[in-house]
């Protein structure tokens, strides 16, 4: 099985909460209030690492979470901040929301992704002095952290992805060129999940992928599938790979351009380069054959090289050809990407707008036999998260605060009278007893 998605839970740490507690002076009863902050929850953060090359961990350990801040205490002492929670994930790893939504797309090396927003920590009693308010026993909660499930995929941003059939030759190839040592034998299906090698050529180099062998019918299941043609969906460029070996050349280079099409249309009209593999065993008469064959097919889409990894024949000129071509692609595309990599640096869940505004609406409660008086707005609702509604003086200090916004007026002229019961986010509460 190809492990290139994970389900996870992201969760960022929670706010810690602020303190209550009074100054002890000595021939003072109660001294000032010194109730410290809570400290802020600590953010998840997705690193980019090349190093990492599969989401399989993520399988094995789908919560993703950050540490809480600690809760403030006396003598005005501020809770410690939650530790972030740093994620190395693969490049090219792309993070989707509930309904799809890209949230991230983590593009390079040591690129760093804010995905979810640790909590803010909530104000000790120490700032709610007043000249009317000696002695307050008011605290703010801390906030949650965003909190929600995501789905990860993996799609390899290589310059170059190797196509082909089943021992065509592909991990030879990549490990030649490259400095990467993946499985070779003389079976089908040897490549399970992908290898990813940088070839070195003239003054420059090249990113390439090697993926497990399509045969006919993969897009319907046979063989290993087609799923893994996800990670040459971002290369810029395939490098088709046909053993010369092969009795029907031109057929079988039609086969995989056909799964190539049923998995995505684009993947056809992708700059490609193909080239014969194993070529030092064969009599050049039969090269020239093949090589002519495959030409009728092949049309003026694309280059055509003849190479032999095992005898070194014909690499630099392949290479030399994708590298060209490569350059082509990220020249025309360069305007368009530019941009992406600081797009999407940071997500803030938390951080939408902040809507000043909010609404209320009446909805009959069977349990209360009572209408209850529901308010929704992205401000109230976030003084009301950070209410602590077992200290009368904590609601009565939200209650405040719905005057000063006018919620409270509106609420009045839906019909609200003190007894009324309210509900936000989904607390529900009435004013009437904490006079
Ligand atoms: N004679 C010769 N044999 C080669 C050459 N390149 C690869 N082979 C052999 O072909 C067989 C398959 O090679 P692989 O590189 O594993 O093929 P693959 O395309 O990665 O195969 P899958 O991973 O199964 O899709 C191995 O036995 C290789 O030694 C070559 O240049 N000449
Ligand atoms: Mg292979």
């Amino acid at each position: 099985m190809f492990v290139d998605t994970a389900k996870v839970l992201i969760q960022a740490g929670k706010g810690g909460d602020g303190a209550v507690s009074f100054r002890h002076e000595i021939y003072v009863d109660k001294g000032g209030p010194d109730g410290g902050d809570g400290g802020r929850g600590g953010d998840v953060i997705f690193v980019g690492d090349e190093s990492v090359n599969t989401l399989l961990n993520f399988r094995y350990k789908p919560e993703l979470k950050a540490e809480n801040g600690q809760n403030g205490s006396k003598a005005k002492r501020r809770g410690k901040s939650g530790e972030h929670a740093r994620i190395h994930v693969p490049v090219g790893t792309i993070v989707t929301g509930k309904d799809g939504t890209l949230l991230a797309d983590i593009l390079a090396h040591n690129q760093e992704v804010v995905v979810a927003k640790g909590g803010d920590g909530g104000f000790g009693n120490a700032h709610f002095k007043s000249s009317v308010r000696q002695t307050p026993r008011i605290a703010e909660l801390g906030e949650p952290g965003d909190c929600y499930e995501a789905e990860l995929e993996l799609k390899l941003l290589a310059d170059v992805g190797l196509i082909g059939f089943p021992n065509a030759g592909k991990s030879t190839f990549l490990s030649v060129v490259t400095n990467a040592r993946p499985e070779i034998a003389n079976y089908a299906f040897t490549t399970l999940t992908p290898n990813l090698g940088v070839a070195d050529i003239d003054d420059g180099s090249l990113l390439i992928a090697d993926i497990p062998g399509l045969i006919e019918g993969a897009s319907e299941g046979k063989g290993l599938g087609d799923d893994f043609l996800r990670h040459v969906e971002r290369t810029a460029v395939l490098l088709h790979l046909i053993d010369a070996y092969t009795d029907d050349i031109a057929k079988a280079y039609a086969a995989i351009r056909s799964e190539l099409e049923k998995y995505n249309p684009e993947l056809v009209n992708r700059p490609e380069i193909v080239a014969l593999t194993k070529s030092e065993g064969l009599d050049d008469e039969i090269i020239a054959m093949q090589r002519e064959q495959l030409a009728v097919a092949v049309g003026d889409k694309s280059e055509i090289y003849v190479v032999s990894a095992h005898a070194h024949h014909g690499l630099k000129e392949v290479l030399r050809a994708l590298r060209r071509k490569v350059a082509e692609v990220r020249k025309a595309e360069d305007s368009q990407t530019d941009d992406i990599v600081n797009d999407s640096d940071v997500i803030r869940l938390s951080d939408k707008v902040q809507a000043e505004g909010w609404t209320i609406t009446t909805q009959y409660s069977e349990e209360l036999d009572a209408l209850v008086y529901v308010v929704e707005g992205e401000k109230i609702e976030k003084f009301a998260r950070r209410t602590n509604f077992d200290g009368f003086e904590n609601v009565n200090r939200l209650r405040d605060i719905m005057k000063k916004m006018g919620i409270m007026h509106d609420l009045q002229r839906a019909g609200a009278s003190g007894e009324s019961v309210i509900q936000i986010n989904d607390t529900q509460f009435t004013f009437f007893d904490q006079q």
